[in-house]
């Protein structure tokens, strides 16, 4: 792609935000409160999980300062339970409260890679009903990068939040994850698909779900540390 970001931005680790391991409501306002400073002073966040519940906090300091937004999720769960194990807050649950919230917009979300088992049809009621785009790994694995490509159009020239669950990708390249699900994007289609995000108007990115107690051989932190330096590539 013939990029250096460390050229074209100025780039800085600003270190972990602080948690609270007892409460997930208090963890959220310390991510929020963390960010949102930064947001203001015009940066743009690559935050890192922690697992996926983070997106939601993230994106409440996002839409402070853009109004709601586009989001890109890659994902092999779409992330839009009601509840998980009786929590509304949880890996399996932010993008609905982020709808609830009004975060994010009707017809402006793209899941891609989605697949493994899910409770029933009426799982997906809540994405149509908000129009969510999705294309399945199944789907991608048919239809390849045109498939992805023909949604991504319709996210040019607006603000567009990217999350990227490592679980998207298939367990033989990215094992330690919490719920790792076979049949998966390979390393390489994944590449692909950051450097297809090219050109859109990206106001701030998360990898998350990277797990090293899982891991073998840190093969899924690998991944990841290259997966955040390609989304740098396009910020
Ligand atoms: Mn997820």
């Amino acid at each position: 792609m013939h990029v250096n970001p460390f050229a074209v931005h100025r780039i800085a680790d600003f270190g972990d935000l602080s948690v609270n391991p007892l409460s997930i409501e208090d963890t959220f306002r310390r991510i929020e409160q963390g960010i949102t400073p930064l947001l203001q002073a015009g940066v743009r966040c690559a935050c890192v999980g922690g697992d996926h519940s983070i997106s939601l906090p993230i994106l409440r300091a996002v839409a402070k300062k853009h109004g709601p937004v586009s989001l890109i999720q890659f994902d092999a769960h779409n992330d839009l339970w009601d509840e998980y194990f009786g929590s509304k807050y949880s890996h399996g649950t932010p993008f609905r409260r982020a709808f609830e919230e009004g975060l994010l917009h009707d017809d402006g979300v793209l899941q891609v890679g989605l697949r493994g088992q899910v409770y029933g049809e009426e799982d997906f009621d809540f994405a149509r009903a908000h129009k969510v785009r999705m294309v399945t790994a199944e789907e991608f694995h048919k239809k390849g990068m045109s498939i992805v490509q023909r949604h991504l159009r319709s996210f040019r020239r607006k603000p567009v939040y990217v999350t990227l669950d490592i679980d998207v990708v298939d367990p033989a390249f990215a094992p330690g994850t919490g719920t790792p699900q076979v049949g998966g994007l390979t390393s390489v289609q994944m590449l692909e698909l950051v450097r297809a995000l090219r050109g859109l108007s990206i106001v701030g990115c998360d990898l998350v779900e990277v797990s090293p107690p899982f891991d073998t051989g840190e093969i899924t932190s690998l991944l990841a540390a290259n997966l955040l330096y390609e989304l740098l590539c396009v910020l």
